[in-house]
């Protein structure tokens, strides 16, 4: 595929480095800038300091980038152009209209697997939304982990969303979702969920492994890990239960629907919780971060 890379992805593919492919959509639409540009510079760290290669990837006029530069990353991160939420279904038309935007999380891994890249880092991914049997909101990133052989690492899902219901649609895709030191799945601010988790993997060898198996001996899909975010950042469960169940009733309220659903909960979330929720959100990204680069460095060695 027609793909731009940034110089130090295309190096990094030239010569067999691992790489991590990040989202953008928490760039253009998740956190407020310059929260969002931090964050993002942030993740890339991490994954360099573990020793892989961090590969950013969004729409630029139409284009699709791997690896963004910094003048691209400064464009999504400020706003101040019309920017899309690219999901799987939006990129037709994003490239036909030579549109902006940062990807989603199906988006992500649909281009990412285009690009040969294994590794994801994301901070949470969508899911069922509470109430879909009357709305059917249900996010694309579910077909998309189901269908592309990438290791997406996340914070587990939001509680803005039904957790129980979007297990039980991962199981039915067939996804298998890993604990990264944990039994039980993360709901992105606290670490726990009262959900427990079947799978679980203590280091990053051991979840390469699994990655590895799926994608090179059995020929599936992807992998989902749910890393707990840090402790010294996380909420406690019971406070962002409060804020969540009002911010959605302000949603319905205001008729916010569809796509513009989640950036409307992480907005009110911030304000909720005084700037609280943003912290633990730049934590857990970071975090993650770190988690997807010693992931493929991991793979890296296992797949030669
Ligand atoms: N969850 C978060 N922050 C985010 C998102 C999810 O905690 O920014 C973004 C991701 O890009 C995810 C997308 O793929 O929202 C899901 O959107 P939807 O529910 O509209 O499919
Ligand atoms: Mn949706």
């Amino acid at each position: 595929m027609d793909f731009r890379y940034s110089d130090e992805v295309r190096r990094a593919k030239d010569s067999g480095q691992p790489l991590v492919a990040l989202e953008t959509s928490v760039v253009a639409q998740g956190l407020p800038y310059p929260d969002n540009l931090a964050a993002a510079r942030a993740c890339e760290e991490a994954i360099r300091r573990a020793g892989a290669v961090p590969a950013p990837i969004a729409l630029v006029d139409g284009e699709v980038w791997i690896g963004l530069e910094d003048a691209a990353l400064r464009r999504l991160a400020e706003g101040k152009e019309k920017l899309l939420k690219v999901g799987s279904r939006d990129l037709a038309v994003a490239v036909a209209t030579r549109a902006s935007g940062g990807t989603t999380v199906s988006a992500t891994c649909e281009l990412a697997a285009a690009a040969g890249i294994r590794v994801f880092s994301t901070g949470g991914i969508g899911g069922v939304h509470r109430g879909a049997s009357e709305h059917w909101d249900i996010s694309q990133d579910i077909a998309a982990l189901s269908r592309y052989p990438v290791a997406v690492v996340c914070a587990g899902a939001k509680s803005v969303l039904d957790l129980p219901k979007t297990m039980e649609l991962l199981e039915t895709a067939g996804v298998p979702v890993i604990g990264v030191g944990t039994n039980e799945l993360p709901s992105f601010y606290s670490r726990e969920s009262g959900l427990s988790l079947e799978h679980r993997a203590d280091d990053a060898e051991t979840a390469a492994r699994i990655a590895h198996a799926r994608f090179e001996m059995l020929g599936q899909g992807g992998v989902l890990y749910t890393v707990p975010p840090p402790v010294e950042a996380a909420l406690p469960r019971n406070d962002v239960e409060l804020h969540i169940a009002s911010a959605l009733a302000d949603a319905d309220r205001q008729g916010v629907r569809g796509k513009a659903v989640t950036p409307f909960l992480l907005g009110e979330m911030a304000r909720r919780t005084g700037g609280k929720s943003l912290k633990t959100n730049l934590a857990l990204l970071e975090n993650n971060a770190r988690f997807a680069g010693a992931l493929a460095v991991a793979y890296a060695r296992i797949a030669k």
